[in-house]
């Protein structure tokens, strides 16, 4: 019997899932093609914060695509938002679009990138297809169905002492002096409670891949946007992971902050340690941090 989900989706989300693999495996070719190539580069929010023709030509690619197959869903892209498209979720079947996360790494070539697809129906979100253009690995998670790595499916990490923990962050593209010293301390605090290590590969989306795959026991970011985790927040819940509020409460997708992990007790030791670094929220409506709970 269909869930509410798919019944406000009006098509089956087997399907939708099916068109986001598609249609990622096709924008990750396009991607590979141009990894190495001479790229028109423009920056966005700071010198720091980047985009080139190929993330638009790919976000167009994957919007004009689900469109022609599902004309009454919404789309929140990464490059549109920043052309000035309203980031507002409704309870309307929306896609939630990063078209290449790691845009740095891509302009520099460094092979880190990935195309990453959310499907969020009444505010839940309902699956995720995140795909690794480089190493050619396809995740995908379906709510209530399990998460999957080319067809493996992933289990979360187990850990729960954050002294045997290997941690992924990420810096951003944010270089204001107050905010830069904030990310540094929160490492050196986490250093502090001896945790194992921490990481940076300069994509969130591949970031909590490796926590749902337990390549890694969590990932943590102040700053990141709702297309950087929307896709990703089904695979690692669907792994066994948790995604939740850097403060200890439910994941607010439009809050620019999360903490992952593969249990709910190395998460709570994690946000315990992080001192908060605010950012404008992504539908920049003010003093709203609880009303996105996913
Ligand atoms: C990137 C994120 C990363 C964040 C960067 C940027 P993009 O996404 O994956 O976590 O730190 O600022 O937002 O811009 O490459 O899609």
């Amino acid at each position: 019997m269909a869930g509410s989900g798919e019944r406000r989706c009006q098509q089956p989300l087997d399907d939708c899932l099916h068109a986001a693999v598609q249609v990622a495996l096709e924008a990750g070719q396009i991607i590979r093609d141009a990894l190495t190539i001479e790229k028109r580069v423009q920056t966005k929010s700071s010198a720091a914060d980047l985009v080139t023709e190929t993330d638009e030509l790919v976000e167009n690619l994957i919007i004009s695509t689900l469109t022609k197959k599902f004309p009454s869903h919404r789309f929140i892209g990464e490059e549109s938002v920043a052309a000035g498209e309203k980031c507002i979720l409704t309870d309307d079947p929306t896609w939630i679009i990063d078209p290449i996360d790691g845009t740095c790494n891509f302009v520099h070539g460094a092979p880190v990138v990935a195309v990453s697809i959310g499907l969020s129906v009444n505010k839940e979100l309902e699956l995720g297809v995140i795909y690794s253009c480089v190493e050619r690995k396809l995740y995908t998670g379906r709510k209530g169905h399990g998460a999957f790595c080319n067809g493996q499916k992933l289990q979360a990490s187990k850990q729960t002492d954050i002294s045997k923990a290997l941690i992924l962050t990420e810096l951003g593209s944010i270089r204001e002096p107050v905010a830069v010293k904030m990310l540094f301390n929160n490492m050196e605090r986490l250093l502090k409670v001896q945790a194992h290590g921490i990481r940076i590969i300069g994509s969130a989306a591949l970031d909590l891949c490796h926590v749902a795959t337990g390549d890694v026991e969590a990932f943590y970011q102040f700053g990141l946007h709702c297309w950087d985790m929307a896709a990703a927040a089904v695979i690692v819940r669907e792994a066994g992971g948790i995604m939740m509020d850097t403060a200890g409460g439910p994941l607010d997708l439009m809050s620019r902050r999360v903490v992952a992990a593969g249990t709910p007790e190395m998460a709570g030791q994690i946000a315990r340690e992080l001192q908060p670094v605010a950012y404008e929220r992504d539908d920049g409506i003010e003093g709203a941090e609880d009303s996105l709970p996913q």
